[in-house]
């Protein structure tokens, strides 16, 4: 790598010191080289960094501007302060020891005059990109684009009323296909960005979500065209910033997938902030997925329990990561998708130090998180308990429910002749939730 001025002079790559360590700067539970079932930690948690929040992201709100400040945003040639940037955050994603980072074009990026300038501004900080992760080991765990920010996108992009703005989103997806492919990355995401609405008044609901749906197919094939085999993943969000967004949860995608033929080339991306926002929990959501098979990556935030936007925080909640985590390990983890931070620091954390603060806790929290998530699968409390209360489908008539091999005539005669009243037992939850509590706090 060309050696750069350190943009984080003051901090050194982050040392796992163990729990009792003192130090704010050092991992106490995230040990990225320990091996667990012969391959090290950062193989199972395949963390990543959301270009866009810790470098793009300077702390605007709707009441005033930016309050974020970094030593690199200086000069006047866009393309120059793109590199220094970048270097910047290859900077700290070694610093922070993150295998991955995550990005929309126009993050590492500016926008042109045309969408022919567009292009050429970003193939310059591919390159630079390809460098820098050359050079540090540093891989791409998804690519995706900016479909949402742009005033052109306003009325939404594969969902817009008007087909040049579709025409125009289809031309800027391919190109983001293309660069996701050259930097190797190993997903695509499509987040719903605008493609929703606020009023029917002025919405034509069926033909936007026929027009989605042919977005995706349009994307899939050309995928398939240029040989790019990275999974592709749909990242549910129920509302913000349309009221109604198309893609409001798993069990919404998976139904629109479905309907439009679309199952076999999609999986989700769930993000934490995005289930709680759908008023479900994580592992609600993680859970749904699992059950069809569609598990693709982890967008890893919180919302705020006071809040009904995305806050986008970093997670420090070692319950609900343990209980999400269960569901990840009992499913066979994550494969080639990963724990991506899309979190961003509070307005007014604005030291450079911050951004290692956020993403130790974050990462701490899900190592923790995840050898809790161990040693309640390793036990197997919770799975004796749910395997015994369906046990009554493992045999007989049970059994036969469940390979549909009955009719309600056959289950009638057996109640009357045999069966006759249920003997209700109990769910059990005050006991699951001490039980649950004994791994956490001993
Ligand atoms: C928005 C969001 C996005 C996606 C990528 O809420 O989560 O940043 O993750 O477009
Ligand atoms: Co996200």
């Amino acid at each position: 790598m060309k050696k750069t001025r350190a943009h984080f002079p003051r901090i050194k790559t982050i040392a796992y010191e163990g729990p009792k360590s003192a130090n704010p700067l050092a991992f106490r539970h995230y040990n990225p080289d320990e091996i667990v079932d012969g391959k090290p930690l950062s193989a199972h948690l395949r963390f990543s960094i959301a270009y866009w929040h810790s470098f793009r992201g300077v702390g605007s709100d709707p009441f005033g501007p930016g309050t974020i400040v970094r030593s690199w945003e200086k000069g006047t040639d866009a393309i120059s302060i793109a590199k220094a940037r970048m270097d910047a955050a290859f900077e700290f994603f070694q610093k922070i020891r993150a295998p991955f980072y995550c990005f929309h074009d126009r993050d590492i990026a500016p926008e042109g005059r045309s969408l022919a300038e567009t292009n050429r501004n970003l193939d310059k900080l591919v390159a630079h990109a390809k460098g820098l992760q050359k050079a540090t080991g540093v891989r791409m765990l998804w690519g995706t684009a900016n479909l949402f920010s742009n005033r052109r996108y306003m009325c939404g992009a594969a969902t817009n009323p008007d087909a040049h703005v579709f025409a125009y989103a289809a031309a800027q997806v391919k190109k983001a296909l293309e660069v996701t492919k050259t930097l190797g990355g190993e997903n695509y995401v499509f987040w719903g960005g605008r493609e929703g609405y606020e009023t029917l008044l002025n919405t034509n609901l069926k033909r936007e979500q026929d027009h989605l749906a042919a977005f995706l197919h349009m994307a899939v094939d050309y995928a398939k065209s240029i040989g790019f085999k990275g999974q592709f993943l749909i990242e549910p969000k129920p509302k913000e910033p349309t009221k109604h967004q198309y893609d409001f949860d798993v069990a919404a995608g998976i139904a629109f997938l479905r309907t439009y033929g679309l199952e076999k080339h999609f999986k989700f991306n769930i993000e934490t902030n995005h289930a709680t926002l759908a008023g479900h929990t994580f592992q609600h959501e993680i859970e749904t997925a699992i059950a069809q098979g569609m598990l693709g990556s982890i967008d890893a935030n919180a919302g705020d329990e006071l809040l009904g936007w995305d806050t986008d925080q970093f997670n420090t909640n070692v319950k609900e990561i343990t209980l999400a985590m269960v569901a990840i390990l009992r499913a066979g983890g994550l494969g080639q998708g990963g724990l991506n931070f899309d979190a961003k620091l509070r307005r007014p954390s604005i030291d450079p130090e911050d951004l290692f603060h956020a993403h130790i806790g974050g990462m701490d929290t899900y190592a923790l998180a995840f050898k809790l998530a161990r040693r309640i699968l390793a036990d197997g409390k919770f799975s004796a308990f749910l395997k015994d209360r369906y046990a009554s489908y493992d045999t007989g008539y049970g059994r036969a429910i469940e390979k549909r091999r009955v009719g309600f005539r056959d289950l009638n005669k057996l109640v009357l002749t045999k069966l006759g009243e249920p003997t209700p037992r109990s769910g059990k939850q005050e006991y699951l939730e001490n039980l649950l509590n004994s791994y956490l706090h001993g």
